[in-house]
């Protein structure tokens, strides 16, 4: 209802049937395209194509499109590698959805400018074939009755299914929020207004807790901190969503140089948090310089601290190369899937930064997915360091993938840190007001577009 809504309020354009045609022996071919508008401004526009494959299963794909206006032009496109030659428009798949079954969809998308008027394209082909088919999609309307009540509510005490993070009712559910930044640095930015706003405004099912252990972190100040993140767990329950407590090791990046310090933490705050059904621990933010076999042996004498005080948490396990399953060291997926850490309900943490991490670490993650249980419990839209300029075609097309993938994300960071990846402009933890777009960077309108969406989360 929400999509025909959309296409309504935009002039969006679905193009109808096609007849299968041509010598028995020929591949089945036929496809539908469905193009919105999502959002027009003065000379530019962003805009959504969804292809659906109606013919026999494709290994690769182009799809063909006609501007019909000259001024039309895609600016910066995601999902696929776009080109325009003239009028004609063509967006070949990338590695994660060039593979489509009978009757797959892939969402694709597109910054465009313009000059005179701005009518939808025309002509749509998928390898050649015109897209003239129509489909109904399933899940529109929703087949499971809108949930009611706040994540926590509706959601109750998670764990691992599968590959994925399930609910009480054991469906698999995608969690999206926002991590804090160094709660010793902007613990100003985590009172009543700011997470009033992140539950009602966004609409978040998920806060994250990063509790550095170094730099002037937990080490300093053990029972302080364990104290700040109680209360931190506290609030988000207040306002039903999901509190990841995030053990952030990041320098030095062996975490087996924290092992006692971990084991008391966890200890402490598992046994606190026992009874909650809002609870998800992180054991290591970033492994760096160390073999994955030294983060499982970590892993695995942390684990158990924590299963002795609340056995059925879900907990979250670092991973190589700055939780990038490795990749970021010149390894991969493969040395997790072959010497998984030794313990039940666990996932395992993704990492990415959109401006520095594209589409080979997108394919790692859409390959992953199908073997491991993953969480990415932090990413940024702008590059590794926190600043930069904010990258939208790849932080769309990261965040389209988790979307697709139903991989629950935390978003670097619910801040007014002076750097892009920040989702406040600099100044703003000083006053009340967390809820106008006047206070929102580039960066955090994006996030806070993407999270107060309609979660949908399965009831039965
Ligand atoms: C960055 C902060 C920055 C701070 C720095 C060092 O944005 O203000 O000075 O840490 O503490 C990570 C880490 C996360 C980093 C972030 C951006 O988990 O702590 O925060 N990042 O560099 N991994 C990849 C990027």
């Amino acid at each position: 209802m929400k999509r025909l809504l959309a296409l309504l309020a935009t002039g969006a354009s679905v193009v109808g049937l096609t007849v299968l045609a041509g010598p028995p022996a020929q591949a089945a071919t036929g496809c539908s395209a469905e193009y919105t508008i999502t959002s027009q401004w003065a000379g530019g526009f962003q805009a959504g194509v969804k292809v659906t494959n109606l013919g026999d299963p494709v290994s690769d794909w182009t799809l063909g499109f006609t501007m019909p206006d000259t001024g039309q032009k895609v600016v910066q496109g995601w999902n696929a590698t776009w080109s325009q030659s003239g009028s004609a428009v063509t967006a070949a798949g990338v590695d994660w959805n060039r593979t489509l079954a009978t009757g797959a969809s892939t969402n694709l998308g597109f910054v465009g400018s313009f000059t005179g008027s701005n009518p939808a394209p025309t002509s749509f082909s998928l390898n050649g074939v015109a897209c003239t088919g129509s489909v109904t999609d399933p899940t529109d309307p929703p087949t499971d009755p809108p949930a009611t009540g706040t994540p926590t509510d509706v959601n109750g005490q998670l764990h691992v299914c599968g590959v994925h993070l399930c609910n009480q009712y054991d469906r698999p559910i995608q969690l999206r929020g926002m991590s804090t930044h160094g709660i010793q640095w902007f613990g100003s930015c985590y009172g009543d207004a700011s997470l009033d706003a992140l539950a009602d405004d966004w609409k978040s099912d998920l806060l994250r807790v990063a509790m550095y252990v170094q730099e002037d972190g937990y080490e300093t100040d053990p029972d302080g901190f364990t104290r700040q993140v109680n209360r931190l767990v506290d609030m988000a329950e207040a306002r039903g969503m999901y509190a990841l407590i995030d053990f952030h090791t990041l320098t030095p990046g062996d975490p087996n140089y924290n092992l006692d310090r971990a084991k008391t933490f966890f200890s402490s705050v598992a046994a606190r948090n026992a009874d909650k059904k809002n609870v998800i621990y992180e054991i290591a933010n970033e492994p760096n310089g160390v073999s994955w076999a030294a983060v499982k042996n970590y892993a695995e004498q942390v684990i158990p601290v924590i299963r002795a005080a609340d056995p059925d948490a879900v907990v979250i396990v670092g991973t190589r190369g700055w939780s990038s399953l490795g990749v970021s060291d010149g390894s991969n997926e493969s040395e997790v899937v072959n010497n998984p850490v030794n313990a039940a309900n666990i996932m395992y943490a993704f990492h990415f930064y959109a401006a520095s991490h594209k589409d080979n670490y997108r394919a790692t993650v859409s390959r992953a997915a199908s073997q491991l249980p993953l969480f990415v419990s932090e990413f940024g839209t702008v590059s590794a360091t926190g600043g930069g300029a904010v990258d939208r075609a790849s932080s769309i097309a990261w965040l389209d993938l988790l979307d697709q993938l139903k991989i629950s994300y935390a978003n670097w960071t619910f801040s007014d840190a002076d750097e892009g990846s920040a989702a406040f402009k600099p100044g703003t933890c000083n006053g009340s007001d967390f809820s106008s777009s006047a206070v929102l960077t580039e960066s955090g309108a994006l996030l806070k577009n993407r999270i107060s969406t309609a979660d949908n989360f399965p009831t039965s």
